[in-house]
């Protein structure tokens, strides 16, 4: 057995790194105004987190609590209010909707953070840099959207106290370079 457990490790690593790995996929049906709004959902959870697994942990048992949407992740806020939440600091938040890929092709994205973070994006890990850090820019992150359309988009972050930064980037394909994702890429399910 001990041999079969390598054998499928070996298999697992794999797979998460190489060619195996699974394609992210768009939703098969467009979002339309009836079923979504704009922007992102967002649901707090007020504890203090030093890691996103201890976020994960958390939401298993307790209750969400409901913020208003996030229109784009451009928050640099310095000591303030983190997202858009009423707390300053000990926030963690569970990010939801959908983001808009125009086109088939090559896409990098660029994640600024402070404190942990995890992203998700057409059902894949995308990137995560997971513990407390001052602001911390990620190095390019490269996205190969197979076809163009409305990818599931999940974010795991939380603010630990003092300052706090969410920012999301991307270079679509034939772009010079990064640009703040705009609001109109986003939609999330109306709740
Ligand atoms: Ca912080």
């Amino acid at each position: 057995m001990r041999w079969f457990g390598g054998i499928c490790a070996v298999v697992l690593a794999a797979g998460l790194i190489g060619p195996l790995a699974a394609q992210p996929k768009p939703v098969a049906e467009a979002p339309t105004a009836t079923s979504h709004a704009p922007g992102l959902a967002v649901d707090y959870y007020f504890e203090i987190f030093n890691e996103i697994e201890e976020l994960v942990d958390w939401m298993e048992s307790a209750g969400p609590r409901a913020g208003p949407a996030i229109a784009k992740l451009d928050y640099k806020v310095g000591i303030g209010k983190v997202l858009t939440s009423d707390s300053n600091d000990f926030v963690g938040a569970h990010i939801r909707g959908l983001l808009h890929l125009e086109q088939a092709g090559a896409y990098a994205f660029e994640v600024t953070s402070n404190d942990g973070v995890r992203i998700d994006l057409g059902g894949e890990p995308l990137f995560e840099d997971p513990s407390v850090h001052p602001d911390t820019t990620s190095d390019p992150i490269p996205f190969q959207a197979a076809s163009a359309g409305w990818y599931p988009l999940e974010i795991l972050y939380f603010e630990k106290k003092n300052t706090s930064t969410l920012i999301l980037k991307w270079r679509p394909p034939g772009a010079a370079g990064f640009s703040l994702v705009p609001e109109t890429a986003f939609m999330h399910t109306k709740r």
